[in-house]
């Protein structure tokens, strides 16, 4: 079975997940389509990198981004860093003619993200977004149900992303709060979770007309550079610095096919940790995800005997998309890790069958021009076409 290299940039929180799929994800999909090789972990200094190496199981540790990417014995370069990072190093890795991974969201802007899009046609490599709640198995039954037609013609989308973790004013400024290192806010950090459902469930983004808020200006500027996501709270002591991107928004949303939505996005509601949600009204029925109960799908068929009528809940297994590879019983439990292992089986399988996989580049930059229209909406106060 052909062995693939894999050269990480990042070896934090979403490097942890990363390594930690291309460790499982043969267990999981067997015969594996490739045998990746956690070759190569970059960091900021050579002593986080050995560090990370040591952790999440890589050959080497390096400090040098440009130097691994560029190494012959690299297929793979998967980009784990802040999002200001991304175009240039997918770009560097393009020309080198690896195959590239990126984590959401693809740029800071659609025009950056643009330059990245650019690059890997010309190259001709694979390209991939690592929009991994798509493939939480019961968003994949979503999307298998609606094709089927089982909801008729779907009339409209509601998504939400909600989590706590920065709502205390005294959490740290990470860079996430930082227009010029994240781009935006919730917009991109987990607003783009939910326009990447919306494109994959319902269509294309047409036009949105959104109020982006930001609650708390200033926050005590983090010592350390690693990005705690609030855990173990601020300190409140420390100098503040300033918020300039969003820590709300709520749009609406046309869709080209003429289906309206609204989708909504918040670090600060407090109780809610990762409620990445979506409900879809069809004219033969609905479709309800809450990603804190993912095992299941609530599903109602409008053709269901009046006395029957309602909410089911289908607990995924077997019968359902990536079944074969996962647990053998419904509700063993699905978690953060098995949609990374998928994600990860869907990147070597398009690497060995030469076909794009979605989310690719190109979708990338297309939830980017969306995130684009929800800033200037935002700041127009008005519908703004995508
Ligand atoms: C922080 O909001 C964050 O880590 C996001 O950046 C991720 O995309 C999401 O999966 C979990 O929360």
């Amino acid at each position: 079975m052909k062995k693939m290299n894999v050269a990480m940039i990042g070896g934090g929180f979403m490097g942890k997940a990363h390594a930690m799929a291309y460790a499982a994800m043969p267990m999981f999909f067997w015969p594996a389509p490739a045998i990746p090789v956690r070759k190569v972990v970059v960091d900021i200094d050579q002593a986080r990198a050995d560090e990370a190496a040591a952790r999440v199981g890589f050959e080497e540790g390096s400090a040098d981004w440009r130097a691994v990417v560029a190494r012959d014995d690299i297929d793979v370069v998967d980009i784990c860093t802040p999002n200001d990072t991304h175009a240039e190093i997918a770009i560097a890795a393009a020309e080198a003619g690896k195959h590239i991974i990126s984590e959401k969201p693809l740029a800071r802007t659609a025009d950056e993200a643009k330059t990245m899009l650019d690059a890997v046609q010309k190259a001709g490599v694979i390209h991939m977004v690592a929009f991994n709640y798509r493939r939480t198995p019961a968003v994949a039954l979503a999307r298998k149900l609606i094709e089927e037609g089982r909801i008729g013609e779907v009339v409209n989308f509601r998504g939400t992303y909600l989590q706590d973790w920065s709502a205390d004013p005294d959490s740290p400024l990470s860079w996430r709060f930082q227009k010029d290192v994240a781009g935006s806010g919730t917009i991109g950090d987990i607003g783009t979770h939910v326009v990447d459902f919306a494109r994959y469930l319902v269509g294309e983004i047409a036009a949105v007309n959104s109020v982006n808020r930001t609650l708390i200006p200033t926050r005590p500027i983090q010592q350390g550079n690693v990005d705690k996501l609030g855990v173990g709270g601020g300190d409140a002591s420390a100098k503040r610095g300033v918020v300039d991107v969003d820590d709300e928004m709520i749009t609406q949303v046309r869709f080209s096919n003429g289906a309206y939505g609204s989708i909504e996005a918040s670090r600060n509601a407090y109780g809610r940790n990762n409620y990445l949600t979506f409900e879809v009204h069809g004219t033969k029925g609905s479709i309800h995800f809450n990603y804190e109960r993912r095992d299941e799908l609530q599903v109602m068929f409008a053709d269901d005997p009046a006395d029957a009528r309602g909410f089911r809940t289908i607990y995924t297994g077997a019968p359902h998309p990536y079944g074969h590879g996962l647990w053998p019983i419904p509700a063993l439990g699905i978690g953060y890790g098995e949609t990374k292992i998928i994600e990860c089986y869907d990147l070597f399988r398009a690497i060995t069958s030469g076909e794009q996989p979605s989310p690719n580049f190109d979708d990338g930059f297309r939830i980017c021009q969306i995130a684009d229209a929800i800033v200037a909406s935002g700041e127009s106060q008005s519908w703004i076409e995508v």
